[in-house]
């Protein structure tokens, strides 16, 4: 596809992801059940292009994600480690993942499978070494990048010893100061904004839809609104601005107005829920407590960094963690982000590479849920779960109607999508038999965590059928299990 006409059709799938988006805050349910356009994404920690570009028509489009996050495409160190990734050398397309025509042809074979790509974009720094040789054969030093960035280019903070953050209560350190020795760009600098974003543009061009902003929260909001001013105005913003407490001088609430901010209250409030087996309703309106508005949220369990730190669900907790992302799946706050990456033991442990350093490639098939045991370097492949994709269903049926209070009893609780879905959570380890209200119209249904998307078949149930009767849903829910059933799959 010519450019022109690339730009042109990922502008198209964005209006579909705002629509979708603005769904959510809807009152009512519709009297018929036709699904919404999907609006949730995953993110393919690590996941080299071509191995995407297979995903995405095998997997990805089919399960009905809208989106995919992308690890940082563009030339960084080298080195066996994942976070070489995060170290730019320079903007050419050339890393660990693929060339740029890799990439290309990824954005190409997405779009095709009605997946739009949104890419992790590392512009706030560039290495965090003192010299080198880049992935793509770039020669660097910490703050001269041939061709791009010379050190007048960078902030020198000389607020701390190393010139590196040791104060995120300063707003100053935070945003002038190093994070963790990468060299930090002048964003407020009319030629650094303009070479940053004649690389995003460059991306937009060959059919990308989005940014993920990497450490947002250190570049003052207003520099990051001014290179977001350059790009075409339907680009897709999700700004990471860790939420560190009260006493961090930068909040994520700062960057709202530039696009959608990674919510990262939302796994801190639900996964210790799940963890610990007591599940209760979040407090239903809108913002809730310390989050930003809804509508302004990506949400997720874990992500790459969090399942090597704060989270306290990650694929290592297999059927919990599934369930994690069964509620928030099926919840009316934010855009759902599910993460998808490999397994490991050790926390700077890179995906499995090849001697010329490129990531060896994996894709999903005969995936269907959690592995019983994960070697170092699996791909963990959540896209591919029959629950998610049934869950992604459940979502594009039921997710514009209100969340009703939750139900449940004994060990099981859930909430219903007004009178269009219920999902019922069973955190503990043995199964519970419960009877909950309903409003959905009495009948038979197929279980879509077991059955997953297009459960119901040859009138009859892929997974587990369940029935409805005079508005009450009775139901055996497995131990570390779920049921979910929605109006959309009905044998
Ligand atoms: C590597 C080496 C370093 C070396 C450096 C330079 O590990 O030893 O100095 O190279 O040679 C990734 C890796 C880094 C790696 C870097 C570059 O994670 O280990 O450094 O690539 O290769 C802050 C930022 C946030 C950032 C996070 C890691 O605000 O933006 O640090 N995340 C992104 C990416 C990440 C990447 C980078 C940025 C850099 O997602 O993968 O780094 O491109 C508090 C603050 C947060 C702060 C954290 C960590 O968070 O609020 O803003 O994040 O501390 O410093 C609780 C608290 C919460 C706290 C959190 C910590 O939940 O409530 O406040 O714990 O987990």
């Amino acid at each position: 596809m010519p450019r022109a006409g690339r730009r042109r059709a990922a502008a198209a799938l964005t209006s579909v992801v705002v629509g979708v988006v603005a769904l959510s805050g809807c009152a009512g349910p519709a009297a018929s059940p036709h699904p919404a356009q999907p609006d949730a994404g995953v993110q393919l920690f690590q996941r080299p292009w071509t191995s995407i570009a297979t995903e995405c028509a095998a997997t990805i489009g089919p399960a009905g994600f809208a989106w995919v996050l992308t690890s940082p495409p563009q030339e960084h160190i080298t080195g066996s480690q994942w976070w070489t990734s995060y170290q730019p050398v320079s903007y050419t397309l050339d890393s660990k993942l693929g060339t740029a025509d890799e990439f290309a042809a990824m954005v190409d074979a997405c779009n095709a499978a009605g997946v739009k790509v949104v890419v992790d974009a590392v512009i706030n720094h560039m290495a965090g070494i003192d010299d080198g040789t880049g992935f793509a054969g770039t020669p660097f030093s910490h703050d001269d990048y041939p061709g791009l960035y010379t050190a007048a280019d960078f902030h020198h903070c000389a607020l701390t010893a190393d010139d590196d953050i040791s104060d995120y209560s300063s707003r100053e350190q935070v945003q002038t100061c190093e994070l963790s020795n990468l060299a930090d760009l002048d964003t407020s600098s009319p030629t650094v904004r303009s070479t940053i974003a004649s690389y995003l543009n460059g991306l937009l061009d060959l059919g990308v839809t989005g940014f993920r902003i990497d450490a947002a929260k250190h570049m003052a909001a207003d520099d990051v609104a001014a290179i977001v001013e350059m790009l075409p105005k339907d680009t897709m913003i999700v700004s990471e601005t860790i939420r560190g407490g009260a006493a961090e001088a930068v909040q994520p609430e700062e960057y709202t107005s530039i696009g959608r901010v990674l919510e990262f209250q939302y796994a801190r409030d639900l996964s210790p829920q799940v963890e610990g087996g007591v599940l209760s309703d979040p407090l239903l309106e809108d913002p809730r407590p310390s989050h930003v508005a809804s509508k302004d949220a990506v949400v997720f369990i874990d992500n790459h960094d969090t399942e090597r730190g704060e989270a306290s669900l990650t694929y290592r907790d297999r059927g919990r963690y599934l369930l994690a992302n069964a509620l928030m799946l099926a919840d009316d706050y934010g855009t759902p982000l599910v993460y998808s990456g490999y397994a490991f033991t050790d926390n700077d442990a890179g995906a499995p590479q090849d001697d010329t350093g490129h990531v060896i490639g994996w894709t999903c098939d005969g995936v269907t849920g959690p592995h019983d045991a994960y070697d170092d370097g699996d791909g963990v492949c959540t896209e591919a779960w029959t629950a998610v994709a049934g869950m992604l269903e459940f979502r594009a049926y039921a997710g514009d109607a209100p969340r009703l209070p939750g139900v449940g009893d004994g060990t099981v609780y859930g909430f219903e999508r007004e009178a269009r879905g219920i999902l019922l959570v069973n955190p503990s380890n043995d199964a519970d038999t419960v009877t909950v209200r309903t409003g959905l119209p009495d009948g038979e249904y197929c279980d879509v965590i077991s059955g997953g998307r297009a459960a119901a078949v040859d009138g009859g149930c892929r997974g587990t059928a369940l029935i409805v009767d005079h508005g009450e849903l009775t139901a055996a829910v497995p131990g570390i299990g779920a049921l979910a059933i929605h109006v959309g799959d009905r044998p």
